[in-house]
């Protein structure tokens, strides 16, 4: 290693990972357990007392370092996006992004590892992922030239447009400050309250009343950056610029009962999808997208407002240009360290990538660095492996607590003359940070531009956008929230925003809460967008979807075993569901049951089919997930005498998407992988609504 400059710290250079010190920190070295100082200890379940049965001892001191530190395990949570699960990963770039923007990690082949944190915004740390919510999106990158965070969401616009709200809006969703009920939920009064009292909320409450607010799975969001950004090009030139993540999975959601019944049987339903699929070699994929605009004057795009973060702009109107691929195929090791204690924040940006004036971002500008401080504890936090850039640091900050740095050098101010005049500024040549010389002029006002008065036109353009389902989806929705808020005059005034939203909505909406439906004036030259809608125009790809197979002795273990291979080369996950536990064994073959019918509960399958085999099984939690995952439109199928578990658990055996074959042969696989691929079999939708 070359001897250390003064003022220098002594690594990385640029191109080497993360300070092998502090990666390599496991804090487990040696395999005695010792004290925090290093002392071995011959016992830690006996605290030190006087005599068996005496008091305990002051001078015990690993009793009492042992509890104080327990005592101290925690950190604030955070205080939006509390509950959240991660992974990381790798981005490859292999776009034309280099036409629009000089950030390195954006050109052609670059590779840059990645760390994203998915979560719920409302909910506290222990509530259950699929609750109704806004999903975080929140990606890493930890650039050769410094860490970008991109901080999305998985809906592409916000409640409020200024981020002076932002304080008001979330003290409206979290719990009832008295009794502090409901937990992580939208259905009460006081969110209603203000987004009705907000109509510039109505937008984003139709993307979250629909599937998009309760998604199957991680890997089944789209991310969005919601805000506008500005990207510069290595010869100064700018645009303004949309960034979107489009999973390779597809955009697919839970159905309402699913998300509730999940919320109780499996509170932890996305962040174990998410690490099961690692674990299985799924990694979760996504495409990032950039939608570039030019960079106008007016900072407007086809009427379009581009500071408006309650604004999107439609595919059809603005391409979206596919220019790398996120990976997540590692899991964390230790959540603590990595998923709770990284900090995102919307100023860590890269040459090549500036913030806009839109005022919800420059709220947000303020506000990452700020919580971050106190919810870890000092200034120090980038320090931790998590946060750690892979570029090299030499910051001249110093001190403050939970500092773990020990700094060489006289002089960390600039300019020296003691420490050899180091570290020195950069040029824009050798990599600087160099804003853009934005143009800035106006009174200073409380005000928002004129553009940011139109509530209602792409709420109508998202209703118009949806499929027949997705419409229902939205209207028993609205109808359940709604239905949960005590107040009559808070459901009038929403009834009142719904109407100006469309008309059919608000009657349907009225209907099931008793009410009157008021008349309103919907925008009406609105062009519906296709890219809004989620059902997909073909089978997609089935990686990471879970099939369970229903067996018990004397099923058809070769069958199990062809289908098994079929699914798992694609990814798929093949889970067998038995009445007991153990391996199912039948001549030379044998199959390990994963889930009883006491453990299993229909909302982790993507399709349930019956092996052959089976007749004569009956099990009333087995018919109860049988007709679940009818009820929620899954693919269902079965072979050889199979067919007659699915009759005697009522299900109708010719309704759509119900696959039935005498063996495991070709044919009736593609069906099954086609169908799963399509998610679910809206076809039968009508059939089982109010069944
Ligand atoms: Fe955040 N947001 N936010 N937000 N946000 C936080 O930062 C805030 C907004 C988002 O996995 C906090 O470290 C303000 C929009 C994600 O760690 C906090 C405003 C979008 C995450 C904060 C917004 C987001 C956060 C809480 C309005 C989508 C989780 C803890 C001006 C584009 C990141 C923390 C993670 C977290 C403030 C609005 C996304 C308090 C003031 C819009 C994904 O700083």
């Amino acid at each position: 290693m070359p001897p250390k400059r003064r003022g220098q710290q002594a690594e990385p250079t640029a191109t080497e990972p993360r300070p092998a010190a502090v990666r390599e920190n496991s804090g487990q070295r040696g395999k005695f357990l010792t004290t925090a100082q290093g002392v071995r200890l011959p016992d830690t379940d006996h605290s030190l007392k006087a005599g068996p049965r005496g008091p305990s001892l002051m001078e015990d001191f690993h009793l009492r370092e042992k509890i104080t530190h327990f005592d101290h395990e925690r950190i604030p949570e955070r205080v939006v996006h509390a509950r959240g699960a991660a992974a990381h990963g790798t981005f490859r770039a292999y776009g034309n992004a280099s036409s629009v923007t000089k950030a390195g990690f954006l050109q052609k082949g670059r590779e840059t590892q990645v760390f994203v944190r998915f979560s719920t915004v409302l909910g506290s740390r222990g509530s259950a992922d699929t609750v109704r919510d806004v999903r975080g999106f929140a990606v890493k990158f930890y650039t050769d030239e410094g860490n970008f965070d991109l901080v999305g969401n998985n809906m592409p616009v916000f409640f409020i447009q200024d981020g002076i709200k932002f304080p008001d809006v979330i003290h409206a969703g979290k719990p009832h400050p008295d009794v502090e009920i409901p937990q992580a939920q939208t259905a009460h009064d006081t969110f209603w309250d203000f987004v009705s009292l907000h109509t510039e909320a109505t937008h984003h409450v139709m993307w979250a009343m629909s599937d998009r607010g309760i998604p199957r799975s991680y890997r089944t969001m789209e991310g969005f950056g919601v805000h506008t950004f500005r990207l510069v090009d290595a010869e100064g030139g700018t645009s303004l610029v949309k960034f979107h993540w489009k999973p390779v999975a597809g955009v697919h959601s839970l159905v309402w009962e699913e998300a509730q019944i999940a919320a109780g049987a499996d509170p932890d339903f996305h962040r174990r999808d998410m690490a099961d699929g690692i674990e299985a070699g799924a990694p979760l994929e996504y495409e990032l997208g950039l939608q570039v605009l030019p960079d106008s004057d007016d900072e407007m795009f086809e009427g379009i407002d581009l500071l408006d973060p309650t604004k999107i702009i439609p595919e059809e109107l603005a391409e979206v240009q596919l220019v790398g691929k996120l990976t997540l195929d590692r899991n964390p090791t230790n959540y603590f360290a990595e998923t709770e204690q990284v900090a995102f924040h919307t100023g860590n940006l890269v040459p090549g990538i500036e913030v806009t004036d839109d005022p919800l971002m420059q709220a947000r500008l303020f506000s990452y660095l700020d919580t971050q401080l106190t919810r870890l504890g000092g200034p120090n936090f980038t320090q931790l492996p998590i946060n750690c850039p892979h570029a090299a640091v030499n910051d001249n900050l110093r001190d403050g607590m939970h500092q773990t740095l020990v700094h060489h050098g006289k002089a960390p101010y600039l300019p020296n003359s003691v420490d050899d005049a180091l570290p020195t500024t950069a040029t824009e040549a050798e990599g600087a940070y160099v804003h853009r010389p934005v143009e800035v002029a106006g009174p200073k006002v409380r005000a928002n531009p004129a553009s940011f008065d139109d509530h209602f036109s792409q709420a109508t353009l998202f209703w118009k956008s949806l499929s027949g389902i997705e419409k229902v989806h939205v209207i028993e929705a609205f109808t359940f929230e709604l239905g949960k808020c005590f107040s009559q005059t808070i459901q009038e005034r929403m009834l009142g925003s719904l109407a100006q939203v469309d008309a059919e909505l608000c009657a349907a909406v009225a209907d099931g809460l008793g009410l009157p439906a008021p008349d309103g004036t919907p925008a009406e030259d609105v062009t519906p967008s296709a890219a809004l809608s989620q059902i997909p125009p073909g089978p997609g790809p089935i990686a990471g979807r879970i099939i369970g197979v229903v067996a018990a002795s004397g099923a058809d273990l070769a069958g199990i075993g062809k289908l098994r291979r079929t699914v798992e080369a694609k990814g798929a996950i093949l889970r067998v569901l038995a009445p007991v536990g153990g391996t199912l064994k039948r001549g030379r073959g044998q199959q390990p049951v994963s889930r009883t019918f006491l453990t299993a509960r229909s909302i982790e399958f993507d399709a349930v089919v019956i092996a052959g085999g089976t007749a004569g099984l009956h099990d009333i939690k087995l018919t109860v997930l049988l007709q679940e995952a009818f009820r929620h439109c899954k693919v269902i199928g079965a072979w050889g005498d199979g067919a007659q578990v699915l009759t005697d658990a009522g299900i109708d055996t010719g309704a759509p998407g119900v696959v039935l074959a005498d063996e495991v042969a070709k044919p009736f696989s593609t069906e099954l992988v086609d169908a799963v691929g399509m998610h679910r079999v809206w076809e039968r939708a009508e059939r089982v609504m109010n069944s």
